[in-house]
């Protein structure tokens, strides 16, 4: 008889799971908001807590029978906010994108104002885009890096604030290396009466090992995904005060969703155990350093980086500098087996569709233990391929990716597994 296993029951599911497992595996991912979850996170996440209808909040639902998955929500919500110290935590929205409409809908009115960092400038789609809902609802205006620094002025970003005078001020980013100064944020926002809201979901991994200033304590909201630095399931939370929690709360569900995720709900609150150890701190620290050392070795191949390096997980590469565009760029390191995206830079002259550069991030490659030897062999290969001609053999540079994806594999799969 027929095993009941996925193998059997849905071969062609099966195969596509099994190539990108063998994906991941064989490619260097160097995709700055993507990691590897640990098997207990997918175990979780695989679990039967996909199948029970949960609306409402652990106490408080419309269903019976939801005695166990208040138990994992209330550790996902009481881990994080350990994490983060915040006094209030909703971990049910679905994703980043869900969590910061959420908090745009608790706190603002249609046509209200809206000052957030453009996305050309390594801003986020949520944060005011002309396609995104939050474009369409609200009133937009947009600050980005200054041309000489490629970083943000405070002093620039409080003269715009001073002449807009909006009702919120969107502070985070999906695309820019530096440090961001949430005080000095939360300082404008408070002189033009504007409520600041930080979406941390890049650096939610730092900010958790205390290797990033968190924004709690100087945001009215934090919002974040739970899949990049953070390591965990895909999905996204919201942090802030009790009060506003309410009407958050009542935004999230019933106002923009349904039946809470309960399997990823669960997946998070294992992840925000693994958060709160000495390891995942130690994890951290290595995703800076290495960033740290790919940076400089990029730059002392010939390369140049977006303001110069990176304080962060992640570097924005100008390729175009070195003669080639984003799109080729992300098609020449696919074929030696390096994933990447393309990216605009500030003041791009490109289409998005083809872009000046590629961002770079170390969270997933850390995860598998490469450290600061292989950083340079990465740098250097990534400079060469980049550099070289557009017809030339890699058959030399894939064979250098293979030999890293051999020597580190993902942890929990492959000879690791077996081991
Ligand atoms: N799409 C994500 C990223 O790659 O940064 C942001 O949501």
């Amino acid at each position: 008889m027929m095993k009941p296993e996925l193998r059997h029951v849905d071969p062609e599911v099966f195969r596509a799971i099994q190539d990108e497992e063998r994906r991941q595996s064989s490619h260097l991912e160097l995709i700055a908001s993507e990691n590897w979850t640990s098997p207990a996170v997918r175990e979780a996440v695989g679990s039967v807590m996909t199948d029970k209808y949960a609306e409402g909040y652990p106490g408080h639902r419309y269903y019976g029978g939801c005695e166990f998955v208040d138990v994992v929500e209330e550790l996902a919500r009481t881990r994080v906010k350990t994490l983060y110290q915040a006094e209030y935590a909703n971990v049910q929205p679905h994703a980043g994108a869900s969590a910061n409409t959420a908090v745009y809908l608790a706190a603002l009115k249609p046509g209200d104002k809206i000052l957030g960092m453009a996305l050309s400038h390594g801003g986020h789609l949520t944060h005011g885009s002309p396609v995104n809902l939050s474009g369409q609802l609200y009133t937009i205006q947009s600050y980005g890096v200054e041309k000489s620094t490629e970083r943000i002025d405070l002093d620039r970003v409080r003269q715009i604030a001073l002449e807009f005078q909006p009702q919120m001020i969107v502070a985070g980013a999906s695309a820019y290396p530096r440090q961001l100064d949430f005080e000095g944020f939360s300082r404008i926002a408070r002189e033009v009466g504007a409520l600041l809201m930080v979406d941390m979901a890049h650096i939610a991994g730092l900010i958790a090992a205390g290797l990033h200033p968190s924004p709690v304590g100087y945001a009215d909201f934090v919002t974040s995904t739970t899949h990049k630095t953070l390591r965990g399931p895909r999905g996204g939370f919201i942090l802030s005060n009790a009060e506003w929690g309410k009407r958050i709360d009542k935004v999230v569900f019933p106002g923009l969703q349904g039946g809470p995720l309960m399997h990823v709900i669960a997946g998070k609150a294992v992840a925000f155990g693994e958060a709160l150890t000495s390891e995942f701190r130690a994890y951290q620290g290595r995703v800076v350093d290495n960033a740290k050392t790919l940076a400089s070795t990029l730059k002392d191949c010939g390369m140049r980086l977006v303001s110069d390096g990176t304080d962060n997980h992640l570097m924005l590469v100008d390729v175009k500098f070195s003669g080639i565009t984003g799109k080729e760029a992300q098609s020449r390191l696919a074929q030696v087996g390096i994933t990447v995206n393309k990216n605009t830079i500030p003041f791009e002259t490109e289409k998005p569709t083809v872009a000046s550069g590629i961002r770079i991030g170390t969270p997933q490659v850390t995860t598998r233990g490469l450290g600061a030897n292989e950083m340079v062999e990465l740098g250097t290969v990534i400079a060469e391929v980049l550099q070289g001609s557009r017809d030339q053999d890699l058959s030399s540079w894939q064979r250098r990716v293979q030999d890293l994806t051999r020597r580190f594999p993902l942890p929990g799969l492959g000879a690791d597994a077996d081991a």
